[in-house]
């Protein structure tokens, strides 16, 4: 298909204004078609961009490195360009947006030159379905367009949707690395530098602006930038919900199912949590999603959740058959590796995959190297955020209902984060209300997932929403409070939970094995749904009696207490941190509610000291 063959005469000619200003050789658009799929990748593997992995190991996948300065999302050149930086809030990075479009348009101009420039039409959710959202990414990265075939559903099928005239989210991305005449990229992943990397969100005219990076959330607009930044927003003026939360289906032993989601902060487990194979007899646990809920009311006055993605973006370290056999499936075959170590006979490798270093590996940098695992000062061989790009489809664990496009009713909601300290395992809210409180104090020892952070600190990171939401956080907890308001049936909103995988004993030893373990855990959620769960109130909510939940092997009676019990003074300097530096910065956009919570769970603390 040629781009005068575009019926939209909107969107044909917002991209042949775009082609005017950055000046690639030629337009490309999307079709979808695996024909497409495996010519762009003949053509990375041509340039030297990737290498083909082993068919016998790994049959259709492809392994890239990127540079090293573009290895993971931006925080601090992410910007909430709204009309006024109020409006962006205290959480997110802003720019004028006259000023910001002038600056990026200056960069814009020619940065395709001796490049192709791909259209990509794509669905978030199911091409169709009411709830889906349709944006278009104009990209001179042919990564862009693989990864977002695997991630959204992109193609034809998208345009006919869009007619003549149908709405869509604009998103312009390029890789920022204009090529001279004669000149190529020599096989080496193209970007520019820092300082001219811009990551921008203009949430009043729904726009997408991406300059300088290839990697994952920079440059797949889909994920991050439409289906949170931008979804947050038309989530907040439509009166629905735009989640970082996973979305699981788990089955009893008598065949009783309820589906829940979960938000975690980036690279804390979510992906392992949505696709975990149970240790208790008889349970089973399915997979809706691994990244991103959408969730409306249905017309029965419950709460129902779509994934809008297509694939799977996981971390690769710490992913071994042990972790998450579904992850390692999912990824087996047609996928994508980007920044992983490569083995002598073309496969991939990362630390935590389960096995040894067979050999000599090439590491994600492209030197030689041996494992040696005497030296606990050696440079990992796969960057701590390289990622595999696979099919949701190829998961073993993916529920019947994934595609569903009226989504699945959600039982219960998850909180949660890296935490060492302080949290118990589990507890759960009194109601919707004191479920947003949980949300809005949430927070996580930080990874490897964003580029800009320092790794071990803990930072709040309400809703794990901190770099995903589109405008003032104050008033996202707000909007919170309003949709549990606009419930039909009170009974019938979800419960809310806040889990910790995380607790470590004093020497660093884990408490909790976690992995299929937390599936003793979701037992418990799964009969506090049903009425049936074995509980006890305590200052800071509802929690299991010390015998509801079944012990694992390994965790003694006396870890389980410490997994249990509420630590007065260690929740009193939460309500103290959370006073002095995590609510303050929200101002008079903090609900009462929420303020009215904390002097409730201090004075809660106080009375049972
Ligand atoms: O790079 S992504 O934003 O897609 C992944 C993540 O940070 O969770
Ligand atoms: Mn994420």
């Amino acid at each position: 298909m040629n781009v005068n063959d575009i019926k939209h005469a909107g969107l044909k000619k917002w991209i042949l204004d775009f082609a005017a200003l950055t000046t690639p050789e030629e337009i490309v658009i999307a079709d979808g078609s695996s024909a497409q799929y495996d010519e762009l990748v003949a053509g990375q593997l041509a340039g030297g961009y990737c290498v083909k992995l082993n068919p016998e190991k790994r049959p259709g996948s492809i392994a890239y490195n990127s540079d090293p300065s573009d290895v993971a999302r931006v925080e601090n050149r992410t910007y909430i360009a709204a009309q006024s930086k109020e409006a962006a809030g205290p959480t997110n990075n802003w720019i004028d947006p006259t000023e910001l479009k002038k600056t990026m348009t200056g960069l814009y101009k020619g940065c395709m030159k001796g490049r192709t420039l791909y259209v990509i039409p794509f669905s978030m959710g199911p091409i169709g379905s009411p709830i889906a959202k349709i944006g278009v990414e104009l990209t001179d990265s042919a990564y862009v367009v693989i990864n977002m075939m695997i991630m959204t559903r992109v193609g034809l099928k998208v345009l006919d949707v869009l007619g003549t005239d149908g709405e869509y989210v604009p998103c312009y991305h390029s890789v920022g690395k204009p090529l001279a005449e004669g000149q190529s990229d020599n096989g080496k992943w193209p970007c520019a530098p820092l300082e001219d990397k811009y990551i921008s969100h203009f949430p009043e005219t729904r726009e997408i602006w991406s300059y300088g990076s290839g990697y994952g959330g920079n440059a797949l607009l889909g994920k991050k930038c439409l289906a949170l930044r931008i979804a947050s927003v038309l989530a907040h003026d439509e009166g629905w919900l735009a989640e970082h939360m996973l979305i699981l289906k788990i089955t009893n032993p008598e065949g009783r199912s309820i589906f829940v989601t979960g938000a975690f902060p980036s690279a804390c487990g979510k992906t392992n949590l949505a696709m975990l194979v149970p240790t208790i007899p008889g349970w089973k646990v399915e997979t809706v999603g691994d990244d991103i809920a959408w969730m409306k009311y249905g017309a029965d006055g419950r709460l129902y959740a779509i994934n809008p993605e297509a694939g799977f973006f996981g971390v690769a370290p710490g992913t071994s058959n042990d972790s998450n056999y579904n992850a390692m499936v999912s990824a087996s075959k047609n996928s994508i590796f980007t920044n992983c170590a490569l083995t002598e006979d073309n496969d991939v490798w990362w630390e935590g995959i389960g096995y040894d270093a067979p050999g000599k590996l090439i590491d994600w940098n492209g030197n030689e190297w041996v494992q040696n695992k005497g030296d606990k000062t050696q440079k990992p061989a796969a960057h701590p955020n390289a990622r595999f790009t696979a099919p949701a489809a190829q998961c073993p664990s993916i529920a019947s209902e994934w595609e569903d496009p009226k989504g699945v009713p959600i039982s219960a909601i998850l909180f949660g984060g890296r935490r060492p300290k302080t949290i118990p395992l589990v507890h759960q809210s009194h109601d919707w209300n004191h479920g947003v409180f949980l949300g809005s104090i949430v927070g996580s020892e930080i990874t490897a997932a964003a580029l800009d952070l320092k790794v071990g600190t803990i930072r709040r990171d309400p809703f794990a929403m901190l770099p995903f939401c589109g405008y003032h956080m104050g008033e996202y907890f707000q909007h919170w409070i309003n949709v549990g308001k606009a419930a039909k049936d009170q009974s019938k909103l979800p419960k809310i939970f806040y889990v910790n995988w995380f607790r470590k004993t004093d020497e660093g030893k884990w408490l909790w094995p976690g992995f299929g373990e937390n599936s003793r855990v979701l037992k418990w959620v799964f009969e506090a749904c049903e009425g049936t769960a074995k509980t006890i109130d305590t200052p800071i909510g509802v929690m299991p009696t010390a015998d509801a939940i079944d012990r694992p092997e390994g965790v003694s009676i006396e870890d389980m207490q410490e997994l249990l019990a509420v630590d007065i003074d260690g929740w009193l300097k939460e309500v103290e941190d959370i006073r002095a530096n995590h609510y303050p910065k929200f101002g008079d956009k903090l609900p009462k509610e929420l303020a009215t919570f904390l002097d409730q769970l201090e004075a809660n603390l106080k009375a049972a000291k």
